[in-house]
């Protein structure tokens, strides 16, 4: 393959895209952009080379922006506007990422490894939907009237419930869809009336700055979004730690997550988690695989694995196993793995060499410990930080590569004889984050959908996200929904009201 596939070409960059990455490391608090004493290399992963610093923010600039949302929530014009004012700055900034869509979705290239497309259509594209659906909530929170008969002889009572915005929301974000996953948090909170401290992964904090950039361009007061960048060791802990908020909302690893978890109930902070995952795809004999193999490969390719619903457990009938996953083999096998801005890519390299190590380690133990790799060899002869996609055939359940997230572009392939085991099999996880089922039967469809012990279920289709339908899981994959009318209603609190007239 040529090198310039394998390593993005910088020089096609739009001149603000580079304005961007040449631009001094500031985070953003009050609406004022600050230089801190230490700032991380930022790197492009289909060649290692640095190209742009960002922000180490620490415990100081999360007090002070804490303290920002704060002033912002007390005293400022944010959670008192009207909802249709709250609707029409919400609206403004998508007409704004729309404008820096090209931009946007460079950035997030250069920093995760993306391809363009994807950065453009559904990251962009996420972010737009999501913008555009909670501005249509913004100022709908709907109370209840109750009748209340307390028994005091001539006295007559009435009660209603009114909703309010929570507060201060901190919220974290992971690396693999930033611009994406920013407005999934912000957005809500926003539209809700909330005030928001959000510390991006320093793996990738490019698209979110821009994206506080035209925050304050769309006339957000100052104080209302605030992001720190930094380590998630000091600015991460810093924000979950902190007293002044009132909800704290993460997306990452299970890890980081019991530790966000523990640290806000020492303040009795309510808190969101989106964990990780380890979903299943379960592959019926009548399933229309001319659409199911495509399918079932981009639930789990995309963005080279590194999505949180990715399928990466397939459980095929073993009627059609050795059929299916042939065509499997096929189709992983076809898909171009180059640079992001390179044209026709299909997969770009893994966000960092962390990343990458992590996901060859597994891939190098399973074999060595029985399973089978079918596709061609994982390794590419590039500086980025490729993974090649690969199947795996796995008849231990036990086995690691089946239990453990590897967050990479592996699907271990096992046969089922009956849909009872196919769903002992899917459940089979500490993990209830998202499935797939494929099949063309309707009543197996909607037996098996109850069955499945997860957030999500997908038939017939990858497991794309809509703004309207709720994102999230149970057991080791957390508790809490993003998006839909569940997350907008998360971001508020509800206030009882006793009136008595008589
Ligand atoms: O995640 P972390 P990492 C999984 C995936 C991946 C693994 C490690 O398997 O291989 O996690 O990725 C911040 N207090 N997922 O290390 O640590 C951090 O700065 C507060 C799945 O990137 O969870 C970043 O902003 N915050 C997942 C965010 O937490 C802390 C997406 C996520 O980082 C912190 C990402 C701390 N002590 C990774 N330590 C999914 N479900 O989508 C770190 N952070």
């Amino acid at each position: 393959m040529n090198s310039h596939l394998l390593e993005n070409d910088l020089s096609t960059l739009l001149a603000s895209t580079r304005s961007r990455l040449d631009a001094d490391a500031r985070l953003c608090i009050d609406g004022q952009w600050q230089a801190t004493a230490e700032t991380i290399e930022v790197s492009d992963p289909s060649s290692q080379r640095c190209i742009a610093q960002i922000a180490a923010g620490d415990a100081s600039h999360v007090d002070a922006a804490v303290a920002a949302a704060r002033q912002a929530f007390e005293r400022g014009a944010w959670p008192r506007l009207a909802g249709t004012g709250r609707e029409a700055l919400l609206r403004r900034l998508a007409e704004l990422i729309e404008r820096d869509r090209q931009l946007l979705a460079e950035l997030e290239v250069v920093d995760v490894g993306m391809p363009l497309w994807m950065a453009r259509d559904l990251n962009a594209g996420g972010a737009l939907d999501t913008l555009r659906y909670m501005a249509g909530l913004a100022g709908r929170a709907q109370g209840r009237t109750v009748g209340v008969d307390v028994p005091i002889p001539g006295s007559a009572f009435f009660g209603y419930t009114q909703k309010e915005p929570l507060g201060v929301v901190g919220a974290i974000i992971p690396w693999n869809v930033p611009l994406m996953m920013a407005v999934w948090k912000l957005a809500p909170a926003l539209a809700a009336g909330c005030t928001v401290v959000l510390k991006p992964s320093e793996e990738a904090s490019l698209s979110v700055l821009h994206l506080a950039r035209l925050v304050h361009e769309a006339g957000f007061p100052p104080g209302v979004v605030n992001v720190v960048t930094g380590r998630g060791a000091v600015a991460g802990a810093a924000l979950t730690a902190h007293p002044g908020l009132d909800k704290i909302t993460f997306t990452g690893s299970t890890h980081t997550g019991r530790q966000v978890a523990m640290a806000a109930a020492r303040n009795v902070t309510k808190a969101t988690l989106e964990l990780g995952g380890k979903s299943p795809q379960i592959l019926c004999a009548d399933a229309d695989l001319d659409r199911a193999i495509p399918g079932i490969a981009g639930a789990i390719f995309l963005n080279s694995g590194q999505v949180c619903v990715a399928g990466s457990r397939l459980y095929v009938d073993r009627r059609i196993h050795d059929q299916a996953l042939e065509r499997l083999v096929r189709h992983a096998d076809a898909l171009r793995v180059g640079a992001g801005l390179a044209p026709g890519t299909d997969l770009g390299p893994l966000v960092n060499a962390r990343q990458q190590a992590h996901v060859l380690q597994h891939l190098d133990a399973a074999v060595q410990a029985g399973a089978q790799r079918l596709t061609a060899d994982p390794r590419l002869d590039a500086s980025g930080c490729y993974v090649r996609p690969s199947v795996v055939a796995v008849a231990d359940q036990s086995a690691a590569i089946v239990r453990e997230e590897l967050f990479g572009p592996v699907i271990t392939v096992t046969p089922f004889d009956d849909i009872d085991q196919a769903v002992a099999l899917a459940n089979d996880t500490p993990y209830g984050l998202s499935a797939c089922l494929w099949t063309r039967d309707l009543a197996t469809a909607h037996g098996v959908v109850p069955r499945i012990r997860s957030g999500k279920v997908a038939v017939n289709t990858e497991p794309l996200p809509w703004p309207g339908l709720p994102e999230g899981g149970r057991r080791a994959s957390g508790y809490g929904r993003d998006l839909g009318e569940e997350s907008f209603e998360s971001f508020l609190e509800t206030k009882s009201v006793l009136v008595r007239y008589a």
